[in-house]
């Protein structure tokens, strides 16, 4: 970790969400907060996020990434996953129970997000194409195959395998990215689920945390005030 033992995750200098918390430090940063680990921030230019210094911490040029002393971490969900076993309160202390709560983090980011993702790339890239709409309902449709599945399986209950767990973390948040789409209005299960993720006061902290950031950005007030770690 750094000189305060604390762990440094990088995030957008700028981020393009406009402070809505929906870049994927939001789910490092609601980690941390659930296990009550203080933590600094590294902002990362567009341009910073490809050059070699950033490169070193993640291959691909992106964020988050996570430093806690000699390890570097990239992707969200081995971040993520890495909290949880480091820290207590994201994972079951059964072993089962701590591997089927394993399982639902990877459900979330191989099996629910993909899709997702595409969507964004659909409205981001492929506006004003002649087939927009068709292709925008096709990915839809695909969404909700997936919605529907998770919304059986999460029924009546309050998270998807007993107690408040990583894989409900990694799921909320994934399903955050549809806030702008009226997909989870069909699903009234898993728009109570989001809201329950939200309401975590751990949710709210990292959320503000983001804001925050996000607004002292804007007007150029973001330094070391705010444990910012910069190269
Ligand atoms: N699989 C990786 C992980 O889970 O960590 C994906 C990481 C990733 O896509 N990072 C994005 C990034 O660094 C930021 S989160 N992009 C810059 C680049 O690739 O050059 C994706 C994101 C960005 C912006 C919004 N937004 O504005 O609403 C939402 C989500």
């Amino acid at each position: 970790m750094n000189a305060n033992s604390r762990p440094i995750i990088s995030v957008f200098e700028h981020s393009p969400d406009q402070g809505r918390g929906m870049a994927r430090d939001m789910r490092v940063r609601w980690a941390l907060e659930e296990v009550g680990q203080a933590y600094d921030v590294r902002p990362v230019s567009f341009e910073s996020m490809k050059e070699a210094a950033h490169r070193a911490r993640h291959p691909f040029g992106q964020i988050p990434t996570y430093e806690e002393g000699d390890l570097v971490l990239f992707e969200s969900g081995a971040i993520v996953l890495h909290i949880a076993n480091r820290f207590r309160g994201l994972l079951p202390e059964a072993a089962n129970a701590r591997a089927r709560a394993t399982s639902w983090v990877f459900a979330a980011l191989s099996t629910i997000e993909p899709p997702i993702v595409e969507r964004e790339v659909v409205e981001y890239c492929e506006h004003g194409e002649t087939w927009f709409e068709q292709r925008l309902s096709a990915v839809d449709d695909r969404i909700r195959v997936r919605l529907k599945d998770l919304s059986h399986r999460l029924g009546e209950a309050d998270w998807l395998d007993g107690a408040f767990s990583a894989g409900d973390l990694m799921t909320v948040d994934v399903l955050r990215r549809l806030a702008d789409t009226s997909l989870l209005d069909e699903f009234p299960n898993l728009k109570g689920f989001v809201a329950r993720g939200e309401a975590r006061p751990a949710f709210r902290r990292a959320y503000d945390a983001q804001r925050a950031f996000f607004n002292a950005a804007s007007t150029g007030r973001n330094q070391p005030a705010n444990s910012i770690a910069k190269e």
